[in-house]
């Protein structure tokens, strides 16, 4: 029975005792491991009476498991939530009712809190820890280690994956098998990968990046990955040598860069380092080169839509641009006004259409009509501009989103919290270039009248309501918002008066 995922990425593996995750002590699982293990999982998930179109939201540490934990919803046609790690049980609790997921896997140190809301919805809640243990492999430990993947047509989903809006709500982007496997088949096929490249996984498991195209084209090309908990530079430095390629966001890139260690000798058998979800800073590319002789290819991708661009494996890989539309992906710039097509040079709405682009928001008809038009193009929020001979630069966004170390923030989200704290009347969040993230958060607050702002009291609040990762690093107190005759906060004002706050 058909099961494009799987047919494409797991079954040419099944029984396989080539190499598929390494892992930093050393000790390796190879493709057959990998997939008898997600056979015991689909089978578990099977029998905790998960049916096909069932939804599994998952908030486990990196681990070979957790990467199971997909390749199993795969196989049982369950469409797979991941969330990153450093959500609050509040942030969480919003996922998974509005998924409707049946079943939350999470760590056990987060359960109490969460099964209390789990209970409270109808929802089971099961542990998996960093260390592959917990009640969830358990449930799977004596199920079969082979499992007959489950029917599905190409329009059926295979994963849910969250991203926020400039109204502060979180959309479910419903990504279908076709829309994933079609991206990966074309990455693998323009960035070269086959079964003797060895990746270096140093990225989360909960995003597009580290579980689509990383993850999605190593299986496909029946290639390895150096398995890294997360990026940490020693470890990444180590395991250079024994690597081919290598994918990161630009923070990975920067602090490389800053490493003396960090040479050309180091790098001399890896072919292909490439960066994305973020800038990539012109300056970044060139230093890189002259350490290394290697030219960073820089691509161009979202939720959403999975990759759309890329600089060429062969060819001119052009510093400050995210390359050409990847073959089967349509680009147009539009003005955001009208909509009509802008001419090469002319800055506009990057719009995209191709068989990646996904299918909506999970049960948001409406959200979903504003972004993807009848005819098929989504409108990406991206402004950007093509050249003569089709390469794209990224020159800013029309959507109000801060991009830090890779994870986005939406300012609205950050503002809503904010704006409910004690003694504080409004607030505007901003990004405000950062040496390490690219970007960072700065908020500025408007104290009611009479009240005296205690930051480090409003900072302790924010740690139980919002991820680290979203909590302002720089605050600012004002008596007003600077506003346009409309009454709407001039943020653009507020960036240039703060860009230097983090500079070193
Ligand atoms: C961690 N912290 C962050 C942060 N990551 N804060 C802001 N932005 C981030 N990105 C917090 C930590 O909790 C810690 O809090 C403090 O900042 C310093 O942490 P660190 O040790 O320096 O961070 P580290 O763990 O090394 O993580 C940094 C990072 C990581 C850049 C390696 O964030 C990362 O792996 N980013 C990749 C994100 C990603 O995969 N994006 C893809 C999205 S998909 P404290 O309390 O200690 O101060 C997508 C589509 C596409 O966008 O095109 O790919
Ligand atoms: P996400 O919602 O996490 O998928 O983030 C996608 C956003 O990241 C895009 O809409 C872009 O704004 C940004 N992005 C991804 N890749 C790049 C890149 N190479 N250069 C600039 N911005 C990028």
């Amino acid at each position: 029975m058909p099961n494009p995922l799987y047919d494409a990425l797991f079954a040419p593996h099944l029984d396989k005792d080539t190499t598929f995750l390494i892992m930093p002590d050393g000790t390796s699982l190879t493709h057959g491991d990998f997939l008898r293990m997600a056979a015991r999982f689909a089978h578990a998930l099977q029998d905790a009476g998960l049916h096909p179109g069932d939804r599994l939201a998952a908030q486990v540490d990196k681990s070979p498991q957790a990467l199971a934990v997909y390749a199993a919803c795969v196989m049982a046609g369950v469409v797979f939530l991941p969330l990153n790690t450093g959500y609050t049980p509040r942030e969480v609790d919003y996922f998974i009712e509005n998924s409707g997921t049946s079943l939350v896997l999470g760590r056990a140190e987060a359960r109490e809190e969460l099964h209390h809301d789990c209970d409270r919805m109808g929802v089971r809640y099961e542990t998996l820890e960093a260390d592959g243990t917990g009640s969830f492999p358990d449930l799977a430990a004596a199920k079969p280690d082979h499992f007959d993947a489950v029917d599905r047509a190409p329009d059926d989903l295979a994963a849910l994956l969250y991203t926020s809006g400039t109204t502060g709500l979180s959309k479910g982007a419903m990504l279908s098998h076709g829309n994933l496997l079609s991206n990966t088949r074309v990455l693998r096929d323009v960035w070269q990968f086959g079964a003797d490249d060895v990746l270096i996984h140093a990225l989360p498991i909960f995003h597009t990046h580290g579980l689509f195209v990383a993850t999605n084209i190593l299986l496909l090309a029946g290639g390895a990955m150096i398995f890294m908990p997360r990026f940490n530079l020693s470890a990444v430095l180590k395991a250079l040598p024994q690597a081919t390629t290598m994918m990161g966001v630009p923070t990975f890139y920067t602090r490389l860069l800053d490493d003396p260690r960090f040479t050309r000798d180091l790098t001399s058998n890896m072919r292909l380092f490439i960066s994305g979800s973020a800038p990539l800073l012109p300056e970044t590319h060139r230093a890189f080169e002259d350490r290394t002789g290697h030219r960073i290819l820089e691509r161009y991708g979202m939720t959403e839509t999975n990759m759309n661009t890329s600089n060429p494996f062969d060819g001119e890989r052009r510093a400050g641009t995210v390359g050409v539309p990847l073959p089967g992906v349509e680009l147009r710039i539009t003005d955001p006004d009208t909509g009509a097509t802008r001419a090469p040079g002319e800055v506009g709405m990057i719009e995209v259409r191709g068989p990646n682009v996904f299918q909506g928001y999970w049960r948001m008809p409406e959200k979903t009509a504003e972004e993807l038009r009848p005819d098929g193009f989504f409108i990406t929020g991206d402004l950007g501009v093509a050249s003569d001979d089709g390469y794209v630069s990224i020159v800013g966004r029309s959507k109000d989103l801060i991009i830090s170390g890779g994870f986005n923030i939406y300012p609205k989200d950050v503002e809503m919290v904010l704006d409910e704290e004690a003694g504080v009347l409004e607030s505007a969040v901003i990004g405000a270039p950062h040496p390490d993230f690219g970007e960072s958060v700065v908020a500025v607050l408007v104290p009611e009248p009479g009240a005296v702002l205690d930051i480090a009291e409003i900072e302790a609040e924010l740690g139980g309501r919002l991820a680290r990762f979203k909590q302002p690093r720089h605050y600012v107190i004002l008596d007003e918002l600077p506003r346009n005759s409309m009454g709407k906060v001039q943020k653009k004002k507020l960036r240039n008066a703060y860009r230097e706050v983090f500079s070193d």
